[in-house]
């Protein structure tokens, strides 16, 4: 069976995620590879119905940290099984805007759930399927802030319950970020995310580059 390759995006918000995601694809897909763009939570039908509650819905206002964890999760075993198995079968490649990573950032670290549980959620919802990749996109939290704030005067106001923690929650968030990348250092790879787009693009080349297949292979 042929295998594709999987990656995944990480970071705090407005990193450059998004941004470079689809600079990347652009790249592959202009070399002659198949080339399939998702998003986390979200992605299938049912994960964008789950994403709407995690985020939007109205009736969000209370939702628990555990059933915040268990939502992420049960998005991310339909895209699992849905989308990213089949496409790696089929060798294609997945470039994935946030996976489980962010879960033990921002549930584990930011939300204070117990490491060891949210591990075990993670585990039973992706089983054997996990990144050959990760890019780790670093910003300080002032950059992370002020691109924010300017994208919002330029968009309509939409309500995101996420965003709605507080500061220490953030600083949470990133620390476990830093963690993260430091126990995985071969597959998770630091990324100075506050350089301009051009830089940030050409050093995510440089990193794929080596890891990906020749056309002709597939
Ligand atoms: N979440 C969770 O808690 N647990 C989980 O398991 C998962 C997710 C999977 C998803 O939000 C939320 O779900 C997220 C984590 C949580 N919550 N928060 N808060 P989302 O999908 O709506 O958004 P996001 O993932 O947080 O990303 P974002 O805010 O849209 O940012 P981004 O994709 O990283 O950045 P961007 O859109 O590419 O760039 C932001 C702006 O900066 C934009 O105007 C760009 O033009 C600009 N930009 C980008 N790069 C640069 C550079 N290099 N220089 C200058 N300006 C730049």
């Amino acid at each position: 069976m042929s295998k594709g390759l999987f990656i995944t995006f990480e970071g705090t918000e407005g990193c450059g995620k998004s941004t470079q995601i689809k600079l990347l694809a652009e790249h592959l897909q202009a070399l002659g590879h198949r080339v399939r763009l998702l998003r986390e939570p979200g992605g299938t039908p049912i994960g964008e119905e789950i994403r709407h509650t995690l985020k939007h819905s109205e009736h969000n206002h209370a939702m628990t940290a555990e059933a915040e964890l268990l939502l992420m999760n049960a998005s991310r075993a339909q895209i699992v099984r849905e989308v990213i198995r089949p496409a790696l079968a089929a060798g294609e490649m997945i470039l994935c805007d946030r996976f489980y990573d962010s879960t033990t950032a921002y549930q584990g670290y930011g939300r204070e759930l117990d490491l060891e549980k949210v591990k075990s959620v993670i585990d039973f919802a992706v089983g054997e399927t996990k990144p050959d990749l990760t890019l780790f996109l670093h910003v300080p939290a002032e950059v992370s802030a002020e691109r924010l704030r300017s994208r919002q005067s330029t968009l309509p106001f939409v309500r995101d319950r996420i965003e709605e923690a507080d500061r220490k929650f953030f600083e949470r968030v990133a620390h476990g970020y830093g963690v993260i990348a430091a126990i995985e250092p071969q597959r998770v790879k630091f990324i100075n995310g506050a350089q301009p787009m051009d830089v940030v693009c050409k050093t995510i080349w440089e990193i794929v580059q080596p890891r990906v297949p020749k056309v002709g292979r597939w």
